[in-house]
């Protein structure tokens, strides 16, 4: 196949707050004919901070496996030359196109070993999603938006599971445990499928996207969310590098 590959440099780019997402119809199911792909990757200029530090006053039997008393919190996770790991690229506000990916299963978090498991995720807005403790000690998972509780679940017991649902509108979900401070995880309520989680090295691939000019979100937790418009042609592949900065 033919691939007419660009290069975007974001370089005035604009911080935006992660809200503000300008869709308000649902998101429709089409056939996708011809459609273009975005690829990239994101990276992270800048001084890398060091993690954070918590002290491990509780459950060490299971929080502390490694018997340092420390949990060690990394701020922005990089993997190879500078790419971003778990930053999410979507397209926002793009009304119709693919279907989603079909998943096994409810989606969900789970807490294990102390930590959230995945650390950032995507799931599509209204879903429902469970929440799951691996670990045989208490945690009391705590949602948030901004600072407005989501829900607030404890869960004692090995094994358990609890469903709840997403955000119907596109959200950013944080998830703290009031049992363990240092807990911390994301999840994005998505109202459409042209989303990506970055993987090694930072690169990310969203595929079949009817042409178009869009705008493309980026985000991590560190950093916060940038914006770039994006024209995707017909067939063709279109390169997005994002460098974040902070
Ligand atoms: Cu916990």
């Amino acid at each position: 196949m033919l691939q007419n590959k660009k290069m975007w440099l974001i370089l005035p780019i604009m911080v935006i707050t992660f809200m503000g997402s300008l869709s308000t119809q649902a998101y429709e199911v089409i056939e996708v004919k011809d459609g273009g792909t975005l690829e990239g990757k994101v990276i992270f200029k800048g001084t890398v901070p060091p993690p954070k530090e918590a002290v491990i006053t509780k459950d060490k039997e299971v929080c502390d496996k490694d018997g340092t008393g420390i949990k060690k919190l990394p701020q922005i996770r990089i993997s190879g030359d500078s790419g971003v790991l778990n930053a999410i690229v979507f397209i926002d506000g793009i009304s119709k196109g693919k279907d989603w990916l079909k998943r096994e299963g409810i989606p969900f978090i789970d807490n294990k070993n102390c930590e959230f498991d995945p650390y950032v995720q995507v799931v599509p807005t209204g879903t429902d999603f469970e929440v799951v403790n691996s670990d045989p000690v208490l945690h009391n998972t705590h949602s948030f938006i901004d600072k407005r509780t989501l829900f607030n679940l404890a869960l004692p017991n090995q094994g358990m599971r609890i469903k709840r649902s997403m955000p119907k509108k596109p959200e950013l979900v944080r998830f703290e445990c009031d049992a363990h401070g240092w807990m911390l995880g994301w999840v994005y309520a998505s109202d459409n499928p042209y989303y990506a989680v970055t993987g090694e090295g930072g690169a990310f691939k969203i595929e079949n996207i009817p042409p178009g000019t869009y705008k493309v979100k980026v985000w991590q937790d560190y950093v916060g969310a940038k914006e770039q418009e994006v024209t995707i042609e017909a067939g063709k592949t279109t390169t997005l590098n994002v460098e974040l900065t902070k």
